[in-house]
C-alpha cells in the first residue's frame, strides 16, 4: 500500500519501533507520512504525538521529519538529528539516552512499556516470510516480535547482495533462564540470516527506493592525525611489551573525524590480520578490509560517506564473507566484548583532571548525541580509550577540565585518554597519579598552567585528599564560559 495508508495505521499516542542505526536501515517513506499526518491533524485542531524506539540514530526522513511537525513525545536511545536536539534541549521532547545494548533486554523485560507498531526497512521478503534485513539490523529483531502490528518498508535501493550478511541470534532468554551466548571469535556466526515475522502481525507492506542518510565526507584534521600518531605507537608499545597481540584484538572504533584518523593510521601501520567487534562499519574500516588489514569486520550496521556508500553498494560481493551485521544486542553484548577482549576507541567531551569522561552533555545540560554505546564497550573492553582534540570553539573550550560537568564513564572505566598533545595511560594509578599525568599528557598549553593551579590548590584545601577537589570552583570554568564565551580566565 501507500506509505499515507500505512502511516494512517499508527495510532495517535501508540509507540512505534523503528528500524536505522546510525543512519543506515531506517525506513524513510511511512515517517514522513506520519509526519505530513500529523501536521494536517494539527492544523485541523486535532494535533497529536507518537512514542518512537530505534536502534539508534535516524535521517532527516525520520527524526528530522517528524521532529518538525512536533510528532515526537518520547524517543529512545540515540538521536544525532539536529532537530530532535533542539527539541530536546529546550524541554519539548522526552528523551531516554540507553546503553545501546541494554534496549532490547529492558524491552523484553517490560520496562519500557507496551510497543503497538513496528516499522521496519528490509531488503527483501523471502517466500517462506522470513525477511532480509536491511543495512543494519539495529533492535529490529526484538520489534519485530513485541510489537502488536508491523509496516514493513521493502527498499530496493539497497542491494540484493546484503543477503546472507546477517546473523540473527534467537538464542536470548530472561533471567533466570539466560545461558551463555556460543560466539567466541568476531567471525562466529551463531544464528539465522533472516528476522522471522508472524506473517498475521503484518498490516502494511511499502515499497521504496531511497538512499540511506550518506553524509559527505570531510578529511580528517591534522590534530585528529596527531591523536592518532599517539595511538599507534601505544599499540606497537603494547605489542612490545606483550600485552597484546600482533594482530591486536578486536577493534572498537566510534564515528567521527578522530576515529576515522585513527582506522587511517592502522592502515598504515604494522599491524595484519585484524578484527574488528564494533557498532559500525566506517569508510576506512571497509578500506581497511578492502587492503587485508582486517580480516573482518562484525558491526550493528554502517555509517558511511555518499563515496563510501556508492562504493560499497557496487561492492557488496566482495565484503559478503568479511562482514557481519548483528543485533545491538548481540554487537554490544557485555558479555562478548569482555570474552573478546576488544579495544575500545570512542570520542568524548571531555574528560577531568582524574579521567573522568563525559560523552553526552555539554556544559552539563545540553544533550549532543547520547551514550551511544560507548558505555557498553568502555565498561568490558580489554582496553577503553577515550579521545579527542585537547580544545574546542577556537580554544575557548578546554576539553580536559577540573571536573567533568556530567559523567558518563566513571573513572575505573577509562585506562586510556588522548588528545593530540599526547596520550595518558591511566592503568594502575590512583586519582592523584592519574590527575599529573592526564594534564602534563593531554591538556592544551594555554590551560595546562591553570589546571596545575586549580590541583594543587586542591591537594592543600580539599576536604579529602583521595581525589581532591574545591567544590565551589570545580565547575567554575563551565560557569565562566556560560557567562563570558570562553573557559579561559
Ligand atoms: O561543535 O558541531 O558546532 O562544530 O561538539 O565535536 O570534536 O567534532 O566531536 O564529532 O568526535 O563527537 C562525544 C559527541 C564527540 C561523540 C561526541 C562541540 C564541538 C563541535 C562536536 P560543532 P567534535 P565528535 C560508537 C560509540 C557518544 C556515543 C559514542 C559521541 C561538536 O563521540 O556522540 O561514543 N559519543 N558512541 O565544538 C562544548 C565541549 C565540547 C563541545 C565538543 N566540551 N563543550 N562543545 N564540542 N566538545 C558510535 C555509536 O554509538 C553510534
Amino acid at each position: 500500500m501507500s506509505a499515507e495508508e500505512a502511516a494512517e495505521l499508527i495510532a495517535p499516542g501508540s509507540t512505534v519501533g523503528m528500524s536505522g542505526f546510525t543512519g543506515s536501515g531506517y525506513p524513510k517513506l511511512v515517517p514522513q507520512a506520519l509526519a505530513a499526518r500529523i501536521e494536517k491533524a494539527r492544523a485541523a485542531g486535532n494535533p497529536f504525538r507518537v512514542k518512537i524506539w530505534t536502534g539508534a540514530s535516524t535521517g532527516p526522513e525520520l527524526d528530522g521529519a517528524l521532529a518538525s511537525a512536533d510528532g515526537i513525545e518520547f524517543r529512545l536511545p540515540f538521536n544525532s538529528d539536529p532537530i530532535a536536539r533542539d527539541k530536546i534541549n529546550r524541554g519539548e521532547m522526552d528523551y531516554l539516552d540507553m546503553h545501546l545494548g541494554q534496549v532490547a533486554p529492558m524491552a523484553w523485560q517490560g520496562f519500557l512499556g507496551k510497543i503497538n507498531t513496528a516499522l521496519v526497512e528490509v531488503s527483501g521478503i523471502r517466500p517462506d516470510g522470513t525477511l532480509v534485513p536491511s543495512s543494519s539490523v539495529g533492535n529490529n529483531k526484538t520489534w519485530l516480535d513485541l510489537a502488536d502490528q508491523v509496516i514493513l518498508e521493502v527498499n530496493h535501493w539497497q542491494n540484493p547482495d546484503l543477503d546472507g550478511m546477517h546473523d540473527i541470534y534467537y538464542g536470548t532468554a530472561l533471567p533466570p533462564n539466560r545461558v551463555p551466548i556460543p560466539l567466541v571469535r568476531p567471525d562466529d556466526r551463531i544464528g539465522q540470516p533472516y528476522f522471522r515475522c508472524n506473517p498475521e502481525k503484518i498490516v502494511a507492506i511499502v515499497e521504496t527506493d531511497s538512499p540511506d542518510r550518506n553524509l559527505p565526507y570531510s578529511p580528517s584534521d591534522d590534530k585528529s592525525f596527531a591523536i592518532a600518531g599517539h595511538l599507534i605507537e601505544f599499540f606497537e608499545h603494547e605489542v612490545g611489551k606483550g600485552r597484546l597481540p600482533e594482530s591486536l584484538l578486536p577493534i572498537q572504533s566510534g564515528v567521527g573525524n578522530v576515529t576515522n584518523a585513527v582506522l587511517t593510521g592502522l592502515l598504515e601501520g604494522p599491524f595484519e590480520n585484524m578484527s574488528a567487534y564494533s557498532e559500525v562499519i566506517q569508510d576506512r574500516m571497509l578500506d581497511l578490509l578492502t587492503e587485508g588489514k582486517l580480516r573482518v569486520a562484525s558491526a550493528c550496521g554502517f555509517s558511511l560517506s555518499t563515496e563510501a556508500a556508492a562504493y560499497f553498494n557496487d561492492h557488496v560481493r566482495d565484503f559478503h564473507d568479511k562482514i557481519i551485521l548483528r543485533p545491538q544486542e548481540m554487537s554490544n553484548h557485555p558479555e562478548l566484548i569482555r570474552r573478546l577482549g576488544c579495544i575500545a576507541m570512542n570520542g568524548m567531551i571531555e574528560a577531568d583532571i582524574y579521567g573522568a569522561v563525559n560523552s553526552t552533555h555539554m556544559m552539563g545540560s545540553k544533550m549532543q548525541n547520547g551514550i551511544g554505546g560507548s558505555g557498553d564497550f568502555a565498561r568490558n573492553a580489554y582496553l577503553s580509550i577515550f579521545m579527542c582534540p585537547s580544545t574546542t570553539k577556537g580554544g575557548k573550550i578546554s576539553r580536559i577540565v577540573p571536573m567533568a560537568s556530567h559523567v558518563d564513564h566513571i573513572m575505573q572505566d577509562v585506562q586510556v585518554i588522548v588528545t593530540e598533545q599526547g596520550l595518558a595511560d591511566l592503568r594502575g594509578l590512583s586519582p592523584k597519579q592519574r590527575a599529573e599525568v592526564i594534564i602534563n599528557n593531554c591538556a592544551h598549553p594555554d590551560y595546562r598552567p591553570a589546571l596545575l593551579d586549580y590541583y594543587h590548590r586542591a591537594k592543600a584545601k580539599s576536604y579529602g585528599l583521595h581525589t581532591p577537589c574545591l567544590l565551589d570552583e570545580s565547575l567554575s570554568w563551565h560557569q565562566r564560559f556560560i557567562e563570558t564565551g570562553s573557559m579561559l580566565p
